[in-house]
Parts: C-alpha cells; structure tokens; sequence
C-alpha cells in the first residue's frame, strides 16, 4: 500500500514539473518530441538523417547512463545540444529535462528533440513536458516487440518501423506488427523507413513539420 503511495507520488512531482517544461517550449513556439526505443535501434542516427532535411533551427538533449557518444555525434554547428547522463537511471526524467532545457536558449529554436534512454519500458512512463513521443522499432528486434511491450507502444503519437533496409534478410514480418498495433494504438500513424537508406524520411520530416504547423497556428 505504502509503496503504491510513493510510486504514485514520484510520477505525480514528475508530472508538475513535466508540465513546466511544456509551458517553457510552448512560450517558445518549440515543438519538443521524445523519442523512446530499445538500445541501438537507430535514435541517434534518425536525428542525424532529419535535422538537415528538417531545414528548422532545433536543439536535441540526449538521455543515457555514460559517455557523450551521442551528443557528440549530433553536436554540428547549427544544433545546440545537451548530454543528461543518467548514471544509473534507465529513463530520462523531467527534472532533468528541465535542467536540460535551462542550458538551452530556445529563442527560435522550432523543434526540441529529447532521445530518451534505450529502454522499451520505464521511458513510457514519464511525462517529460514533450509535445509528441515516437516510438522506434527496429527490424533486428523482431516482429513480436509490439505485443511484448505493449505500455509503450500505447504511449506513442507515432511509430516508426526502422532499418527497413534489413526486412528481407531477417524474416521480419511488417503485417504482424500492424496486426498488433491494431489491438493497442490505431491513432498513431506507422511509418517505415531507414535512416541508413533514406528511405521513408520525407513522410517523417512532413509529420514533424505538420505537426509543428498545426500548434503554431493554435497558438495565434
Ligand atoms: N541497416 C541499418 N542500420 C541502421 C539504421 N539506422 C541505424 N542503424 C545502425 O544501427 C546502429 C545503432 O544506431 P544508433 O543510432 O546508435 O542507435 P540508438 O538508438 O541511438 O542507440 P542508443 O542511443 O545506444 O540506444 C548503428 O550502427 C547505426 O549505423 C538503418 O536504418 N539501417
Ligand atoms: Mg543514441
């Protein structure tokens, strides 16, 4: 009962502060996207491929236990970006979003992408103050990760089907994840593509500019 108690505490206090972030990117007219997915199923690579078709101004924080790997790889001139190491933490959490987000200036900044931890579990749990959250599934993984990990395929706005470059050689079936996707979450668009081929990154740079197009005209 007790432990119930704390449990529900913590997400609440993360939630107020989640909250805060969301007001912050909104004053900025910042559309924020987390994207969460297992270890290694292409996040970092994703960014690299769509920051430049972007052709916006954006930021990107970077959630994982150790090392600046990733910043690293994204830091180019036109990209502010900001490493949160974790240490321990398998998720990144909205105070550290927000002292993230305090190393930032976001004046015209048009997009904040936050990639979450590798972790297909607790990351679906925290609200950090995004706007949208993307869920990358990678064709190495499997066609049973959707069924096995349902909570945060439930949580996404969008899912992408990554390294569909490798579909034929690993006996991956698409229909079987539509299928199950249709038993969790028939609101989020699916998307397939490869980060490595190009393949399907137009119809993902339109969804993130759409979706920014919409909130900036909401906001008027
Ligand atoms: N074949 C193929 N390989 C890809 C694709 N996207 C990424 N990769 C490769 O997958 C590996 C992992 O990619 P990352 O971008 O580091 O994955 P990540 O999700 O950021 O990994 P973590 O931050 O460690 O969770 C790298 O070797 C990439 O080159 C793709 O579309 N096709
Ligand atoms: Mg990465």
């Amino acid at each position: 009962m007790t432990t119930v108690k704390i449990v529900r505490s913590v997400l609440e206090a993360n939630d107020a502060v989640a909250a805060v972030n969301r007001k912050l990117l909104d004053e900025h007219h910042t559309l924020g996207v987390n994207l969460m997915s297992a270890p290694g199923s292409g996040k970092t690579t994703l960014l690299q491929e769509t920051i430049p078709r972007l052709g916006h101004p954006c930021a990107v924080m970077v959630g994982d236990l150790q090392t600046t790997r990733d910043a690293d790889r994204l830091r180019v001139d036109s990209v502010e970006t900001v490493q949160i190491n974790t240490g321990r933490g398998c998720h990144l959490s909205s105070t550290q979003v927000a002292d993230g987000l305090a190393a930032i200036d976001l004046a015209g900044i048009d997009f904040l992408f936050i990639e979450n931890v590798g972790n297909m579990v607790c990351p679906a749990s925290h609200d950090l103050g995004e706007h949208f959250r993307c869920v990358i599934l990678s064709v190495p993984e499997g066609d049973d990760k959707v069924a096995k990990y349902p909570t945060i395929f439930q949580a996404a706005d969008i899912i992408l089907v990554n390294k569909i470059d490798l579909a034929g050689i690993l006996d991956f079936s698409m229909q079987r994840v539509l299928d199950d996707l249709a038993q969790l979450n028939t609101a989020a668009p699916v998307l397939t593509l490869s980060a490595r081929t190009g393949q399907g990154l137009d119809e993902w740079v339109q969804w993130l500019r759409q979706k920014r197009s919409k909130r900036a005209a909401a906001a008027l």
